[in-house]
């Protein structure tokens, strides 16, 4: 099973939407191991988006992740990176498929709501980023016979 790194952005959390999104990742059967609140230092901040940094709208969306705290999760699943950034729907949420976090819920390019990790190496790097080892939980998930075949199952 994949781990991947899911944030909720200010916009989420301003928007009251917190709970809705997170909801959408358990209904579809993705299993939280581990959430938190955190106000994002800048200098994580360069890092998470380094192949960002430089670019002229930079400093916007660095300011725009520290208007309040995000929420910080980290999901598993069967091919959860993959699956979870089909969730989302494309950067640009006002283009983003009807059905998707961003094309339900949001407008913009920069207050999309939410991040999730772009590959499976990516999302490696990202967890141990933004979690300890012991903010990471395995624990048994009793409905996974009903969400996954016996050949899905990690
Ligand atoms: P995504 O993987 O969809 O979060 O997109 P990127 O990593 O390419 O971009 C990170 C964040 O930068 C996006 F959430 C929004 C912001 N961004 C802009 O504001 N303008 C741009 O032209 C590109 C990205």
């Amino acid at each position: 099973m994949e781990r991947t790194l899911v944030l909720l952005k200010p916009d989420a959390v301003q928007r009251d939407l917190v709970g809705d999104i997170i909801s959408r990742l358990e209904r579809k059967g993705l299993k939280l191991v581990g959430i938190k609140m955190m106000q994002l230092p800048a200098d994580l901040l360069d890092v998470h988006y380094r192949h960002l940094v430089g670019r002229s709208f930079y400093p916007e969306i660095r300011s725009f992740m520290q208007r309040t705290p995000v929420i910080a999760c980290c999901w598993q699943g069967a091919d959860a990176v993959n699956t979870i950034r089909l969730l989302c729907g494309v950067t640009k949420a006002r283009e983003a498929a009807p059905g998707t976090i961003r094309g339900e819920l949001a407008m913009s390019v920069q207050a999309n709501l939410i991040h999730c990790s772009d590959s499976l190496e990516t999302a490696q790097a990202e967890v141990e980023r933004f979690f300890k080892p012991d903010e990471l939980f395995e624990y048994e998930d009793i409905l996974e016979t009903f969400i996954y075949s016996s050949g899905e199952q990690g």
